[in-house]
């Protein structure tokens, strides 16, 4: 094809990629560095983390409007010598039974600006709504879920300010229905606030989780030479 691609995006909110990757012999720190780069200035959010064990060595979440530019990024990434051990994909969203919240939580919901400053502890992991024999979150009727789902807020409001979640949908896109990400001051501040969800009915009876990704928040030159060691 010789015209322009058309970007992909969303009718509302931002395409959301969550990169996790390892650091290997042929990483180049100044070519990662420049694609991150480069993706800011096409107008994208990047995040950048360092992650801590075996997974992998550092997380890019990136968020904008068009898929293409997020492949993009990718791309890039890979280019400089960085090699993919995990990802997520999903979109932002506003909940169905968060319908009626203020526009400014509407809008942080949809168009997030992160990384939220103060809070350098960071988790990633997917999730589900169970579909089994007994519990079937998607057999309920509406009002039954949205009991359930108001509880839940009202759980995490007691987090609020302490934690910062963007929860991101991704049924239909990835192996999961949604992808939490959690920002805190203290990596304890992640830790209590997902024990106090599981007490939650809705997560306790049909909560499914992922794999945890879990890290600090820092510039892509400080978290390239904490994996690289230099
Ligand atoms: O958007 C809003 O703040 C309105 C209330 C609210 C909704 C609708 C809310 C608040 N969440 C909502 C939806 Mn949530 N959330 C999670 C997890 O680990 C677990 O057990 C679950 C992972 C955490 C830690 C968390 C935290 N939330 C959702 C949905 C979508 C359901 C759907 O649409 O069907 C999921 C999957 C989900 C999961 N939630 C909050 C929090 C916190 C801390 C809050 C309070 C936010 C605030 O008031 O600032």
């Amino acid at each position: 094809m010789t015209t322009a691609r058309q970007p992909v995006a969303p009718t509302v909110g931002w395409g959301v990629l969550h990169l996790f990757w390892r650091v290997g012999p042929s990483t180049d720190a100044e070519a990662v560095t420049t694609a991150v780069k480069h993706a800011r200035e096409g107008g994208d959010q990047v995040v950048t983390a360092s992650l801590l064990g075996h997974k992998a060595d550092l997380g890019v979440m990136a968020l904008g409007p068009d898929l293409r530019r997020l492949r993009a990024l990718q791309t890039e990434l890979r280019r400089g010598g960085l090699e993919l051990a995990g990802s997520y994909v999903s979109l932002t969203e506003v909940s169905e039974y968060a319908e009626g919240i203020p526009e400014e939580m509407r809008r942080a919901r949809l168009y997030p600006e992160l990384p939220p400053p103060g809070k350098p502890a960071f988790c990633f992991y997917p999730m589900s709504k169970r579909r089994g024999p007994e519990r079937n979150w998607y057999a309920l009727d509406f009002e039954e879920r949205k009991e359930l789902m108001v509880g839940h807020g009202a759980v995490g409001r007691t987090f609020r300010g302490r934690v910062l979640q963007l929860v991101t949908g991704s049924t239909g896109l990835d192996d999961f229905e949604w992808g939490v990400t959690l920002f805190g001051e203290h990596p304890d501040d992640l830790k209590e606030c997902v024990y106090q969800m599981r007490f939650d009915p809705a997560s306790a009876h049909y909560g499914e989780f992922g794999p945890f990704w879990t890290g600090m928040v820092d510039d892509v030159e400080a978290v390239l030479a904490a994996a690289l060691g230099s």
